[in-house]
């Protein structure tokens, strides 16, 4: 099974497109839950298990559990949906980026430690530090492309050839680092213009887009303009506005709604 195979049948699985975003911070989980032994995966767990019907994936941020020393407890997140929710894919979300030999660890670390099965990488050292990640065939290695924050702009648009840096990162993405067809490209939902000129670029590669909630993006115009030509294609995120819903002893409840609600909206679109 290839990791584009992996992909189809966790879309399929609950119809959704949506990516649930695990970005623990004890100080927002409801009191009750802080006081719990390994409360950032006794959250976690309740998350999961209250949005997973409407998810096609979980994105752990890897910062959120290496700030707190509770790397132990994103192993356990990982391995509790691999057990539970098998059809589901598991992004590790480390932005990582080294020379070939670092890359090769970082690769070892996202796919075998943890058992994710995608990671995110920065391109910005090229394709020998993306290849140990590449070669892993039946893993995703999604590439930062055009990000969703306000300075995404500083280096991404800056133009080589005629070309801003995001637009070459989509030609390579889909010239020379998919030859294992398992490459995605994260393209921020707070910029649906760009996303479309990814689309046209890269018409097959699928799209994580981070931004939906927070940090205010469109979920209309995200689908109008990154849609492919199944209506389908994209791994649409919402960390905060899900997971911090309510801070309440109904928070598990609450974020599915939330998750519903998401879900919901995304289809609509793609109708
Ligand atoms: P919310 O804004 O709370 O939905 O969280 C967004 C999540 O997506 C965070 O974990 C970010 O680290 C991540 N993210 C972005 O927000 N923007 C990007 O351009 C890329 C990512 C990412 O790679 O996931």
């Amino acid at each position: 099974m290839t990791f584009y195979d992996k992909l189809n049948t966790a879309w399929q699985k609950n119809n959704s497109l949506l990516c649930v975003g695990l970005d623990p911070e004890v100080s927002k989980f409801p009191k009750h839950i802080q006081k719990l032994d390994n409360c950032i995966f006794e959250f976690n767990k309740q998350i999961i298990d209250a949005t997973a019907e409407f998810a096609c994936s979980f994105k752990p941020q890897f910062a959120h559990y290496a700030a707190v020393g509770a790397e132990d407890q994103l192993q356990q997140t990982i391995a509790y949906i691999k057990k539970n929710y098998p059809d589901l894919i598991v992004i590790l979300d480390s932005k990582r980026g080294d020379i070939g030999s670092t890359a090769k660890m970082y690769a070892q670390e996202s796919f075998e430690r943890y058992s994710a099965d995608a990671v995110t990488v920065n391109p910005y050292l090229g394709k020998d530090s993306l290849d140990p990640f590449l070669e892993y065939k039946d893993k995703g290695t999604i590439v930062l492309c055009r990000t969703s924050n306000a300075s995404a702009k500083d280096f991404q648009d800056i133009k080589a050839d005629g070309k801003t840096v995001y637009e070459k990162v989509a030609e390579e993405a889909v010239s020379s680092w998919n030859y294992n067809q398992n490459v995605l490209l994260v393209i921020g939902a707070t910029y649906p213009e760009e996303l479309g000129k990814i689309r046209k670029i890269a018409p097959q590669i699928p799209f994580l887009v981070p931004g939906i909630g927070a940090q205010g993006g469109d979920v209309q115009a995200v689908l109008k303009a990154g849609l492919d030509t199944n209506k389908c294609g994209l791994l649409i995120n919402s960390s905060r506005g899900i997971i911090y819903a309510s801070n309440g002893e109904d928070f598990a409840d609450v974020a599915r709604s939330e998750a519903k609600k998401l879900c919901e909206q995304i289809n609509q679109f793609r109708n």
